[in-house]
């Protein structure tokens, strides 16, 4: 087992919030000594531990107690949660701070062609997406019977192959979608990266560095700014 004096930090190994977590980190003046290769990271300055994963898999670590603390995108975050509370699981977790990288939005967009008048639109019809749980909530609050189709990749691909009638997924720029001929129609949830923490006791020791590394990185923010 670990040493449970150190605080564990879960960050995405290879994605769109991994370089941004890491300088963060640096930022507030953790060394970290990190191998391309390796899932942990130690620090050379402070008892921390990264454990670098999936970002899937950062809200269940977070979530199960098995990391302290994890960057996150509030999309993936909010979508575990749904999906953990549905299965029964702990879903419990608090947000230390809302991060300035990460941003995106959860959009449907359609085909070009479909005659879109608004979400009512898609009852009857299939939705392929990456977010089944956060989909069928919005669905729910809109009293409208369609129906998520999860993919995990290629979902913007979907409606061409004929899989789906339309899409639900994430959008930055909205280059992704004009490529593929589709077009934006309903932002459903908007994300940026948080920093989360586990909920329970912590031992002092690793609450007292927790509690000196949130101001530091509200100082980087603010500086930021
Ligand atoms: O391997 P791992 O599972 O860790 O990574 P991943 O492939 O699941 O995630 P990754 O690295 O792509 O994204 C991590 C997080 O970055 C997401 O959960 C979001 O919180 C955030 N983020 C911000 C984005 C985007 N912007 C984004 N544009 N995640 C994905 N995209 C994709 C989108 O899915 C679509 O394919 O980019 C494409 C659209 O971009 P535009 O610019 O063409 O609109
Ligand atoms: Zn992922």
């Amino acid at each position: 087992m670990s040493d449970s004096r150190r605080l564990r930090i879960a960050v995405q190994k290879s994605g769109r919030l991994s370089k941004d977590s890491i300088e963060l980190l640096n930022a507030i003046g953790i060394k970290l000594n990190i191998r391309d290769r390796l899932l942990i990271a130690h620090s050379t300055n402070e008892d921390i531990d990264l454990l670098r994963v999936r970002d899937d898999d950062i809200p269940g670590l977070v979530m199960d107690g098995v990391v302290d603390m994890g960057f996150i995108g509030e999309n993936e975050l909010e979508e575990k949660m749904l999906e953990r509370a549905a299965a029964g699981k702990p879903a419990d977790y608090e947000v230390l701070r809302r991060m300035d990288y990460g941003g995106c939005r959860l959009s449907i967009a359609v085909p070009n062609e479909m005659d879109y008048a608004n979400i009512e639109t898609l009852q009857g019809k299939k939705v392929a997406t990456t977010y089944p749980f956060l989909l069928e909530r919005y669905f729910k609050e809109q009293n409208v019977n369609a129906q998520a189709v999860m993919l995990t990749g290629s979902v913007e691909v979907a409606p061409r192959a004929g899989v789906a009638d339309a899409i639900c997924d994430l959008v930055s720029t909205g280059a992704t979608l004009e490529a593929n001929g589709l077009v934006e129609k309903d932002v459903i949830f908007r994300s940026k990266a948080v920093l989360i923490k586990r909920t329970g006791e912590m031992p002092a020791a690793k609450r007292e560095l927790l509690e000196r590394l949130v101001p530091r990185i509200d100082g980087v923010m603010q500086a930021k700014e």
